[in-house]
């Protein structure tokens, strides 16, 4: 039984990044108990209140949020932080060297209907001398990322992370409230038979996207040649947990039912963490017509188109894109 901070010691060179893995892992301990209460612990149910993105906030949003900025806070190495749920970057510490960007509880929409959530978490190095309460800091392409990872809250609670030497996976044994070691190096299956998409967007989608998925639904008799599976769990963290444990590919591609905005979900603390992830596992991460990790991002909450998973399918995707 590998524990998490072994595993680090004997991983991770880098005892700042190590330890904001580790440290972080004392708020997400605390999130994966008062979820695991639900409606026990008083904390489903809406907060009555926004965020910056104009989505109406869980009471688990804020209080994911307020425990993982507590958490960073005191981590003497983190200079400053940006969370979904914060409109502007929140600076930590002076002395710090990282940046840590989370999207605290990931499809909280589920959450009062009792499916699984999770945290997001990207980690960048902050230039000399720059600001961790200035936006300007934290606009790095997904490339630069040091460490990026997610805590999944399902039957049981996971840490998934790379620091790019591979992805890991841990469960949190909560007998002795430690994540343990299920998995190291973590491959993405090259090819698929299952896809994820929300199909209730498919008259919004570009024409591209539209004649891929519809040669998916073809099956073998169409140009792919196979018979898919569909499935759509609307928590990213748990989608792209079910690829890099068994293949596929999942996409929020760009629909003009916002026509200017090139996606749903957000660049800087969830494409890019997961990309890292998904290519790190030797998988793909692409808006259909760019790499998501060469992305020189302009805003913290800018959003963007994906398409990840499998090596090869992501292909078949971007050639219909090409
Ligand atoms: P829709 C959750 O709100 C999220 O950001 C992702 O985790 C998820 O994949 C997507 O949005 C679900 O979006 O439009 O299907 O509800």
């Amino acid at each position: 039984m590998l524990r998490l901070r072994h595993f680090l010691d004997e991983h991770c060179e880098n005892a700042d990044i190590s330890g904001i893995i580790d440290g972080l892992m004392v708020a997400c301990k605390d999130i994966a108990y008062r979820l695991h209460m639900g409606s026990l612990a008083g904390v489903l149910g809406s907060a009555e209140q926004e965020n910056v993105q104009g989505e109406c906030q869980k009471k688990l949003d804020v209080i994911s949020n307020d425990l993982i900025k507590a958490c960073l806070k005191g981590m003497p190495q983190v200079k400053g932080l940006a969370s979904e749920e914060e409109p502007d970057p929140v600076a930590c510490n002076e002395s710090g060297r990282y940046l840590v960007l989370f999207d605290p509880l990931d499809g909280s929409s589920n959450i009062d209907v009792n499916v699984t959530v999770g945290t997001i978490f990207s980690v960048l190095e902050a230039a000399e001398g720059a600001d961790g309460a200035h936006e300007q800091s934290y606009l790095q392409a997904g490339q630069r990322q040091v460490a990026a990872g997610y805590v999944l809250y399902g039957p049981s609670t996971l840490l998934v992370f790379s620091t790019g030497n591979g992805v890991h996976a841990f469960t949190l044994d909560p007998r002795i409230g430690e994540f343990v070691l299920q998995r190291r190096d973590i491959q993405v299956p090259a090819t698929t038979k299952e896809f994820a998409i929300n199909m209730s967007n498919q008259r919004f989608w570009l024409p591209e996207m539209q004649a891929y998925v519809a040669d998916l639904l073809k099956g073998e008799e169409g140009p792919l040649g196979k018979r898919y599976n569909m499935r759509w769990i609307a928590s990213m963290v748990a989608e792209i947990h079910r690829i890099l444990t068994r293949g596929g590919i999942f996409m929020y591609p760009y629909d003009s039912r916002e026509p200017n905005k090139p996606g749903k979900l957000r660049l800087m603390y969830e494409g890019n963490p997961m990309s890292m992830l998904i290519e790190q596992a030797g998988g793909k991460a692409s808006t259909a017509f760019e790499n998501i990790m060469e992305i020189e991002p302009t805003a913290i909450h800018q959003r963007v188109s994906v398409v990840m998973g499998s090596a090869e399918e992501v292909d078949n995707a971007l050639r219909y894109h090409a």
